[in-house]
């Protein structure tokens, strides 16, 4: 039986990751950061959380992870947990590198000491490419980061392809596109858009608030791209592989999928900061611009190419956007009728 350790179990990936390990027959150990009340929602959810061994590592702290490492002998090692929170990166980019870049070389020595043998998946974003204008982003396109997290995330996937290089590691970054889920945190567009829009269907009348309504993204599923993460680590060689549906639609659009899903009927009025949606069957106002959430250097437009990914692995995304829009508002939906909290 392979051993899994999956650092940031607590999170939307974690979570997928660590059912789609235990479906292939692993153990699976994951860490989470010591807190003083518990979140493992997303691991109960899936009804898997009897089935995971629970480690404590706080990404900050080598002697931590050397020592997790030691007693817990992976075969492999999914590097998830980060500060994944762009907007949060601006106001605390120190924090952002030290979590997201530096510890990816405490993890990489950390390998180093212990056995050099176990592999390593190191969670790389499209967000390094940001201000790149490019039909289709591939593994070689050039990075242009917009945004401390993406900087720190740059890095650190360089620090990856640079211990694969220089330490023959067999470790690979996953350039993973946006994927959500109804198991995403409540604070990334698509999950807050689905959690508003259902509170909103339930009868509340404060409006949701956005920012940049413009901004595109290429959207997937995020169980399906957690079947991709150990796919790249099952493979002869360890190589970088950009995951992606190659569909990008704007916050605006999404918002607008998600609206119908509930049955609502969307005008838009106003410009820019002004603008404001309306449900024509309701007659409530449902969403405002709020420049607040603007950030100060926006991502306008990604859009991946995942060949590589189709063709060394085999790996198809399953659920197109729509879709995805409709199973989280359904689901949010359903959360607030039986009376849970959103988390
Ligand atoms: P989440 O934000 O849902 O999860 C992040 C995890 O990291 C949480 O378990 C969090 O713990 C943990 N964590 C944060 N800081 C620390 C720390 N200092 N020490 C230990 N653990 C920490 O992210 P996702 O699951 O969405 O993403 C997984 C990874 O993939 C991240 O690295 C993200 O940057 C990257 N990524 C995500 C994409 C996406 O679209 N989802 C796309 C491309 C890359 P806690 O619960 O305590 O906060
Ligand atoms: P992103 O995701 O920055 O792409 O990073 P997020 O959902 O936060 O933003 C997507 C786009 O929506 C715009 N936007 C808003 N975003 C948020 N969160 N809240 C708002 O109110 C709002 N209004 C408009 C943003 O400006 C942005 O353009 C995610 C994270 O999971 C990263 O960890 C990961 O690496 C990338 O996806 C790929």
């Amino acid at each position: 039986m392979k051993t899994a350790l999956i650092t940031g179990i607590t999170g939307q990936d974690g979570a997928y990751l660590a059912r789609h390990l235990l479906s292939e027959g692993y153990k699976v150990v994951g860490t989470r950061r010591r807190s003083a009340s518990s979140n493992t929602w997303r691991l109960e959810e899936l009804g898997i959380s009897d089935q995971i061994k629970l480690a404590t590592i706080e990404m900050l702290e080598f002697s931590n992870i050397l020592s997790v490492i030691q007693e817990t002998q992976p075969d492999e090692i999914y590097n998830l947990a980060a500060q994944s929170f762009v907007g949060a990166s601006f106001g605390q980019p120190i924090f952002t590198m030290e979590v997201n870049a530096v510890s990816v070389y405490r993890l990489l020595e950390a390998i180093r000491i212990v056995n050099p043998e176990i592999k390593l998946y190191q969670a790389s974003t499209s967000e390094m490419y940001g201000g790149v204008s490019a039909d289709s982003l591939t593994e070689n396109s050039k990075f242009y980061p917009k945004s401390p997290y993406a900087v720190s995330k740059a890095s650190a996937h360089m620090a990856t392809t640079n211990y694969r290089e220089a330490h023959g590691l067999f470790c690979c970054n996953g350039i993973l596109f946006n994927h959500e889920s109804p198991l995403r945190g409540a604070e990334f567009v698509t999950r807050k858009i689905t959690t508003n829009l259902a509170r909103i269907a339930l009868g509340d009348d404060r409006p949701l608030t956005l920012g940049n309504i413009e901004a595109k993204r290429d959207w997937g599923y995020a169980d399906d791209y957690c079947r991709g993460m150990h796919l790249m680590m099952t493979q002869d060689n360890p190589d970088d592989y950009v995951l992606a549906t190659g569909i990008s639609i704007s916050v605006r659009e999404f918002f607008q999928h998600a609206a119908w899903e509930l049955g609502m009927k969307i005008e838009f009025e106003g410009d820019g900061a002004d603008e404001s949606a309306w449900d024509r069957k309701s007659g409530r106002c449902i969403l405002r611009i709020d420049p607040d959430q603007y950030r100060p250097a926006e991502v306008n437009t990604l859009i991946g190419d995942a060949s590589k990914a189709w063709d060394n692995l085999a790996w198809r995304p399953t659920v197109d956007v729509a879709k995805l829009s409709s199973l989280m508002v359904r689901r949010d939906l359903e959360r607030l009728k039986n009376g849970q909290k959103i988390l």
